[in-house]
């Protein structure tokens, strides 16, 4: 058995692909705990398919903005901080200052802001505690399976350290084999959603800045020798055959590894190499690709040993030819619109099928066949509602305005979050797009930070397609697409405000698009905001009639781009920024949903709906 015991930097990568390493017991310097260090972390796929124990509900929160609870004060590491769980003895020559059992509960998984009226904006460290009992098998490994934590999060079990990790989005995993026990234990988590500048996202962002364990964390056991990541396919081309991979960690050179379809009944085996990765392809007669209108998933079963996951998987090919996106070979225009992950009716941050169910219900309404899930990676359970309702997906790293493009640190954590990204999500069928970045300043540090990402993008996935949401120039009435940054997409996605914060819903009359790539391109934004409600003029701001009139002028100049191959207005839901102060129109949501935090359409979801069910906007070919 290997590599279980590697404390791993997440920066060691050789190749991308190899999504792998060990979070042992892993020992922090007070640097780290600042948050100077990218975490460590195995990235499972499909680590929602495995025996779990949940450690969602009620956790023991402390409010720490001064991170008492783990720093002195002359600002040292402490050895007895808060995530011992101390509790208090009669006669101990010392106080102790913190009782989890006697602190408020908030609920996992959930952000603090919403939980709490004193929390609504808050920002800084947060102690959570839950106990449970637990019974450890022989020869299994146990994780602490995080769905996201928002930013910086470091874990103890009964006490002891066991991972740090960077980035608000992503899932991530610590072995805690070694420190579990049978019967009682406890879980201690810090969570900081402190911004810095060289965070990515970084200091200023369009959203709110929900803290907390705010996806569900687990338990995950796994056989001594598993698979942690798989990739399987359909390849491009005629003829169906399924191409991919199948990692075992632990493995040893000459392991067997079996995929199996039932439904199908296909069946492959191949055996573990040097990198203990089986390489797989095999033909599969009969297959009804996966697709909006057909979004057909089948059973596929993996087997390593004493390892088995069961997926429930699509297969569909994706690939551009000229200016054409092309679904199964045929030329497709995205009918779309973009998400935030914002909870509907309750706001805050959205984490549960029913959240996912109903934004993308909203969508589906809509005559929606492709979700723009801005401006982060959504949580799993999106994924799974768009793989089963058919909805194509842009998924997006949240490489969101101006980082610190020539900072390496900073590079090296939007790497890990691609990552992370990728690893968990690469087999859901609904995902065509990756994107690497929204609206970032043309400057050459940026250029190449961003085209290190899709590189790396690539290495690790060539089966989609690389994006990026672009800023436009204007020159009189020209919007000029011309970002050097262009060169290293596969499709180019621009953002758009005519008639918003750019003159009025008329302009887009007159626009005209030099567009200086020949490829595909996505308005992946236009829209402009509306206080669901409020009723006036169409040329009166914050109307509805407003809004629906920007629609109006939008959809025929959008149909004049002989390239548009696919539209995701901004935005399908209102969701909360503290950016947009306006007394009685925003009160701190960015009102450019189409649809209110508290579910009544506006009148532009209608324009849209009409357009998008007609077909009377975009042009496959
Ligand atoms: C944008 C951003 C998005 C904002 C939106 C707005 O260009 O990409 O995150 O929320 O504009 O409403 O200003």
């Amino acid at each position: 058995m290997r590599g279980f015991s590697v404390c791993w930097s997440g920066r060691a990568l050789a190749a991308p692909v190899r999504v792998l390493g060990w979070v042992a017991v892993l020992t922090f310097s007070a640097m780290q705990l600042a948050g100077q260090a990218t975490s460590g972390t195995l990235v499972l796929t499909g680590a929602d398919r495995r025996q779990a124990t949940s450690l969602n509900g009620e956790w023991a929160s402390i409010v720490d903005p001064y991170f008492a609870g783990l720093f002195s004060f002359h600002h040292e590491e402490k050895k007895n901080g808060w995530f011992l769980n101390y509790k208090a003895k009669p006669g101990d020559p010392f106080p102790t200052e913190y009782d989890y059992a006697k602190a408020p509960k908030l609920k996992v998984p959930g952000d603090w802001n919403t939980q709490r009226d004193s929390l609504m904006l808050y920002e800084g460290p947060m102690w959570y505690e839950r106990d449970f009992t637990y019974a450890p098998k022989e020869h299994t490994h146990v994780f602490l399976h995080v769905g996201a934590a928002n930013y910086h999060s470091w874990f103890w079990v009964n006490g002891k350290k066991v991972c740090g990790h960077e980035g608000g989005f992503t899932a991530f995993n610590c072995e805690v084999t070694p420190v579990i026990q049978p019967g009682n234990n406890f879980v201690v988590a810090a969570v900081d959603n402190t911004r810095h500048e060289d965070n990515v996202p970084t200091l200023e962002t369009d959203w709110w800045n929900y803290g907390g364990l705010t996806r569900e964390v687990s338990l995950i056991e796994a056989p001594e020798a598993f698979i942690d990541q798989y990739d399987l396919h359909l390849e491009r081309g005629e003829g169906a055959a399924i191409a991919g991979w199948v990692h075992v960690a632990g493995g040893a050179v000459g392991d067997k590894v079996e995929v199996a379809i039932p439904e199908l009944g296909a069946h492959a085996s191949a055996t573990l190499g040097e990198d203990d990765r089986a390489a797989l392809h095999f033909d599969v007669k009969g297959l009804q690709p996966w697709s909006p209108e057909t979004p057909k998933l089948y059973k596929v079963e993996l087997h390593a040993g004493a390892d088995s996951i069961d997926e429930l998987m699509g297969f569909r090919t994706v690939e551009t030819r000229g200016t054409e996106i092309l679904l199964n070979g045929k030329p497709i225009f995205l009918r779309g619109v973009s998400v935030h992950a914002e909870a509907p009716y309750r706001t805050g941050r959205a984490y549960s099928d029913k959240d996912a169910e109903t934004l993308l219900g909203w969508a589906k309404e809509l005559g929606c066949n492709f979700v723009r899930l801005a401006h982060y990676p959504h949580d799993e359970t999106m994924l799974r509602a768009a793989d089963r309702m058919g909805l194509l997906v842009w998924s997006e790293n949240p490489v969101y305005w101006a980082l610190e493009f020539d900072n390496p640190k900073v590079l090296a954590k939007a790497e890990q979050q691609l990552d992370e990204e990728i690893g968990t999500s690469r087999n859901h069928a609904a995902i065509i797009l990756w994107s690497m970045a929204n609206e970032t300043p043309n400057t050459p540090a940026r250029t190449q930070f961003i085209e290190t990402l899709a590189s790396r993008a690539r290495a690790m996935d060539a089966t989609r397609l690389i994006t990026a949401a672009l800023l436009v120039r204007a020159q009189g009435n020209t919007k000029i697409v011309d970002d050097p940054l262009g060169k290293a997409l596969d499709v180019i996605g621009v953002n758009e405000y005519i008639g918003w914060y750019e003159g009025h819903p008329e302009n887009a009359d007159v626009t005209q698009w030099q567009i200086d790539y020949q490829k595909p391109l996505i308005v992946s934004e236009f829209g402009a905001d509306a206080k669901a409600g409020l009723h006036g003029g169409e040329n009166e701001r914050w109307t509805e009639e407003y809004q629906a009139n920007v629609f109006r002028h939008q959809l025929p100049m959008l149909n004049n781009i002989a390239q548009l191959r696919g539209m995701s207005p901004w935005v399908l839901m209102d969701f909360r920024s503290p950016n947009r102060p306006l007394v009685g129109i925003q009160d701190e949501f960015n009102r450019k949903g189409l649809v209110s935090d508290q579910g009544q359409k506006k009148q532009a979801f209608y324009v849209l709906e009409k357009a998008y069910k007609e077909e009377t906007v975009g042009k496959a070919e």
